[in-house]
């Protein structure tokens, strides 16, 4: 090719480029990277509604937070009504949306809402559809300026969804006050248990370069009303409470400033000896105390809005209290004065668990912290994961929750899957912490549920608070797989009212997401609200739980025994023998059951009533108990093995006919993880029967299909994620 050729095919691709820009024809990728903040245009025949209602946007002032509220909203309508919403001075016209807080608008202050502004907060906000001097408009207001900015989140979410806004009469504020994503990030950039890349913060870079991607993790954060964010693992490294690492952090937290979220860290309880060279990090030394004053002093003069400190102590070789034979009450509230003066919180992970002989782990944080009820300062926070083991598929709920009525308890769930396939599964995870939220703990009669525990209405306490493990990460679309972006969705609505129903959460996200097709709606809220069951069905039904691979924990090893300690094996758990299946926690057995109270204990501790979902969790049951179906227990199990597998098929099958529907990329990026779901769960299938085969010594019952390998096969290598 001469040079004259080459430079005139160059000349001509350009001009097809530039072509193909002007006329529009070439999209945003479709990599997932925008979330549920996409902002394209409704479907045509929508727009008209809208565009009425909304012509231009009017705010006045000019703070950080308001004018992030004004560029959300001016990107957000454009987008959604195609065509381009100006900010306007004055209202002039109908159709205006106007934002702020009566001390920023003039106009909103003129309608003179203070007192049911006060009594929604700073973050709850109003939105009405009203004449305002002779124009109509939309009101987002607030006696916070975060407050507008939830508000506005919302309004374009009604868009997003399609719902109707010419009579909107909304009042909201949150039902739990802190709501935070726990990262469990390394200074390194590595992500215990992340599965979708590095970490979001690159520390190397820090302070002089903060990357964009922060500022949209903010926006999708404040976008469900998530106000925190523990920056590093609760593995601590001292480091991070280091001169250097406090500048840095300081970075983050100014830019998430302006979305309403609040920075924490993890604070390693050794950290006077490590950081301070001190001797000791006895709480009870004045000298130690006074190094937290200090290092307390120096955080709030870098980040006056800090969170405060998260604690995971004397658990899982991290150090704490019991190190100096002090109580957990102790450590936690000589931490909390010297969060106090700044009003900062102490969280306190309730994630202890010993390993005496003989003891059940489902009792331990209930043995080591019940009986310190009351004992812990105001500004501390217990942090209790949402069953008493550890996040697995299903576990019922944490005996905590309605055992500690004078302590203000905030429950940890774990968005990101580390039981749960990683982010090759597709499961909603709304589905099960519903089922956490409404289980009845009977503290104060029928109806205790755990989610009024946890919003404080209960005990009347003053100080809420809700921790997800985040599942996100360096890669393009944010969590690996992009299903799991709803979980991080459905973290931050059920943080905001943990009585939202699941249906709800999923459909708001296919919508804003996806798409706005109703049969596609419908089908995929089908796969995101069964999703839960099958997983349970194909790793850990009727109550089993822990059957996982060692220390990766992806994919089976129900004949895993090699940890260092008991209870970290499957055999541990599911205590698989000649006679049967299950931990008795009985009476009989460990008692554990014994921690939840009279009603709830005689229910799971009788073989007759307790759920099916939870009875070898309870139980040691044997092969040939007739369930309620009437078939014996290792048939049942086993036919919850096959209908797990068989749900994945039919979800393949439900996704493969939305071709065209979604967009390629997605659909087909979608349709492979769910290819390698149904590896998985045929996988697991067959792995665990084969292992529990060995005990029961019965056939498979008809249904079940063959294994594809033998148990040898299975044990020799883990599967590969
Ligand atoms: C951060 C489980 C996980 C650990 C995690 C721990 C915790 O044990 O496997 O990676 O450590 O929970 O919640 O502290």
């Amino acid at each position: 090719m001469t040079v004259h050729n080459r430079s005139c095919r160059r000349f001509v691709v350009g001009l097809a480029v530039a072509a193909l820009f002007l006329s529009g024809a070439i999209t945003r990728a479709e990599d997932g990277y925008r979330l549920w903040l996409r902002y394209d245009s409704l479907p045509k025949e929508m727009i008209d509604a809208y565009r009425t209602r909304v012509t231009s946007v009017v705010i006045s002032g000019n703070s950080a937070t308001l004018n992030a509220v004004r560029s959300e909203l001016v990107d957000g309508c454009s987008g959604l009504l195609g065509s381009s919403i100006q900010t306007a001075a004055t209202l002039d016209r109908n159709g205006a949306v106007v934002v702020g807080t009566p001390a920023s608008s003039p106009l909103i202050a003129g309608l003179h809402w203070d007192r049911q502004l006060a009594d929604l907060g700073p973050e709850g906000f109003r939105i009405v559809s009203l004449e305002l001097n002779h124009h109509s408009a939309i009101v987002v207001t607030s006696i916070g300026e975060i407050g507008s900015l939830y508000g506005t989140f919302y309004l374009l979410r009604l868009i997003q969804t399609l719902q109707p806004i010419s009579h909107l009469d909304v009042s909201e504020k949150p039902h739990l006050q802190l709501r935070i994503l726990d990262h469990w990030d390394n200074l390194d950039g590595s992500v215990e248990r992340g599965y979708a890349g590095k970490s979001l913060w690159d520390w190397k870079t820090l302070p002089e370069r903060v990357d964009r991607r922060l500022t949209d993790y903010a926006r999708a954060n404040a976008s469900v009303g998530i106000n925190g964010s523990l920056l590093n693992n609760v593995n601590a490294n001292s480091q991070s409470l280091s001169a250097e690492y406090l500048i840095k952090t300081a970075a983050i937290a100014d830019t998430f400033r302006p979305y309403g979220i609040h920075v924490y860290l993890s604070a390693r309880f050794s950290a006077p000896i490590d950081l301070g060279g001190l001797k000791t990090a006895d709480p009870l030394d004045p000298e130690v105390a006074t190094w937290w004053k200090k290092k307390a002093d120096e955080i709030y003069h870098l980040i006056p809005d800090f969170g405060g400190f998260v604690v995971k102590a004397n658990s899982e070789g991290q150090p704490g209290p019991r190190t100096y034979n002090r109580s957990h009450v102790d450590g936690a509230n000589m931490l909390a004065a010297a969060l106090a003066p700044h009003k900062g919180v102490v969280i306190w992970r309730a994630f202890i668990y010993d390993a005496k002989p003989d003891y059940d782990r489902a009792a331990a944080a209930y043995d080591n912290l019940q009986p310190f009820d009351g004992e812990f300062a105001a500004n501390v926070l217990l942090q209790v994961k949402n069953g008493p083991i550890d996040f697995q598929p299903r576990e019922p709920f944490h005996p905590l929750f309605g055992a500690m009525p004078k302590t203000q308890l905030m429950p940890e769930f774990q968005i990101t899957q580390e039981y749960l396939g990683f982010s090759n599964h597709l499961v909603f995870l709304a589905q099960m912490w519903r089922e956490v939220f409404d289980s009845d703990t009977y503290d104060r009669g029928v109806g205790s549920t755990v989610s009024k525990v946890v919003d404080g209405s209960l005990y009347a306490h003053r100080l809420t608070g809700i921790a997800g493990v985040a599942n996100t990460g360096s890669d393009r679309n944010w969590t690996g797989h992009h299903f799991a972006q709803a979980n991080w969705y459905a973290f931050g609505r059920l943080a905001w009212n943990p009585d939202l129903a699941s249906r709800r959460i999923a459909e708001e996200w296919i919508n804003m997401t996806f798409t706005h097709n109703a049969k596609a709606v419908t089908v995929i809220a089908r796969i995101m609200l069964e999703s839960h069951e099958a997983i349970v069905d194909y790793m850990t039904p009727l109550g089993l739980h822990h059957l996982m691979w060692g220390g990766h924990h992806y994919g089976p090893a129900p004949w895993w025994d090699t940890e260092p300690r008991p209870d970290w094996n499957p055999v541990y758990y599911h205590r698989a023998d000649e006679l049967g299946l299950g931990f008795d926690r009985t009476a009989t057995g460990s008692n554990a059951v014994s921690r939840y109270h009279v009603e709830v204990r005689d229910r799971f501790a009788n073989l007759d009533t307790c759920p099916e979902k939870y009875l070898l969790w309870f139980h040691h049951v044997p092969w040939d108990y007739r369930m309620h179906s009437g078939r014996t227990m290792w048939d049942e199990l086993a036919l919850h093995y096959q209908r797990g597998v068989d749900w994945v098929r039919g979800a393949r099958k439900d996704w493969d006919g939305l071709a065209g529907v979604i967009d390629n990329q997605r659909y087909n990026e979608v349709a492979q993880k769910l290819a390698i779901q149904e590896r998985d769960a045929i996988w697991w299938r067959d792995a665990v029967l084969l292992y529990f085969q060995t005990f029961a010594k019965r056939p498979l019952p008809a249904g079940v299909a063959p294994p594809q390998k033998t148990l040898a096969e299975y044990k020799a290598k883990s599967l590969a994620w």
